[in-house]
């Protein structure tokens, strides 16, 4: 997993609304609108269960340490979303007891190996990968006018690009999987063909060749400049949750309007929508 540079995100609290406004002309769907697409909610419904909602984000300086306004990010992202969400005085330890004691409704903190939302009532955990992948799918989902019969490269296939293949296979896409790992591909397609016993799962080796005959790509890799300009098809759409950016300057330029990419918006969104998406448990 690449670590975010404060540069990577000291764009988004003044632009949350623009950038809303931004995923609305490209998918149909708001910010809030594409969370609940990756989650199977109407806005309204999400809403209803996210406002008042209570969030503490923890800032965590285990391994290499804080990120500058990352937690101040977060919060802000759950605040636009209509949670009421706060940064801890603490750190850690001490922040994730203030966080229980104080009776908030859940948690978000984040290590260098894990960013995970918990469910303080529930006791569910939310992982930032997973939700990343699902929310730039269900973009790509929206961007496609429905996926269905559609077919779908995954770029990259670790965490985010897995669960991005996941919600694909869920919506009925013909979907492709490339990795310079191989073994990393066939593995995705197991575990997503044991779940969705109808889908249909390739695996393709080459990118050129890949990308000749996609239209739909879920750019899940960490390496940047994966797709050139000379690699853009006419009516190619991209959603590219990697960071950083899997899409060259120019090959972004073409694409206009028909590519996503963010850094921590969608898949903080997806992270809330999940937490609180599911009936509460009953308590064991
Ligand atoms: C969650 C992001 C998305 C991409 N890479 C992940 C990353 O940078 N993880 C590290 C986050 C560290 C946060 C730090 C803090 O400020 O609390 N421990």
């Amino acid at each position: 997993m690449t670590r975010l540079q404060p540069d990577d995100i000291c764009h988004i609290i003044p632009n949350l609304a623009d950038y809303s406004r931004e995923l609305e002309k490209k998918t149909g769907r708001p910010l809030l609108g594409i969370a609940c697409h990756a989650c199977n909610m109407d806005e309204r419904q999400l809403k209803d269960r996210l406002q008042d909602k209570q969030i503490c984000v923890v800032p965590v300086t285990a391994g290499l340490g804080i990120i500058s306004r990352f937690s101040d990010t977060v919060a802000a992202i759950l605040t636009f979303l209509g949670c009421r969400a706060t940064v801890a005085d603490q750190t850690d330890v001490s922040g994730v007891a203030h966080a229980f004691a104080a009776g908030y409704d859940a948690l978000m903190m984040a290590d260098d190996h894990r960013f995970v939302a918990i469910d303080l009532h529930a006791r569910q955990v939310t992982d930032n990968a997973d939700a990343t992948g699902r929310g730039f799918a269900a973009a790509l989902d929206l961007m496609a006018g429905g996926i269905r019969g559609r077919d779908v490269l995954v770029l990259g296939c670790g965490p985010v690009g897995a669960a991005g293949a996941g919600l694909l296979a869920s919506k009925g896409a013909r979907t492709a999987l490339l990795d310079t790992d191989r073994q990393a591909a066939v593995q995705v397609r197991k575990i997503v063909s044991d779940r969705y016993r109808t889908a249909d799962i390739t695996i393709e080796d080459d990118l050129e060749t890949a990308l000749s005959h996609n239209r739909f790509i879920l750019e899940a890799t960490p390496v940047p400049d994966t797709i050139t300009g000379a690699l853009v098809l006419p009516e190619m759409r991209v959603a590219a949750p990697g960071v950083p950016l899997g899409v060259s300057a120019e090959a972004a330029a073409m694409l206009g309007p028909h590519l996503v990419h963010d850094t921590l918006e969608i898949g903080v969104a997806v992270m809330a929508a999940s937490l609180f998406c599911e009936p509460i448990r009953k308590k064991r």
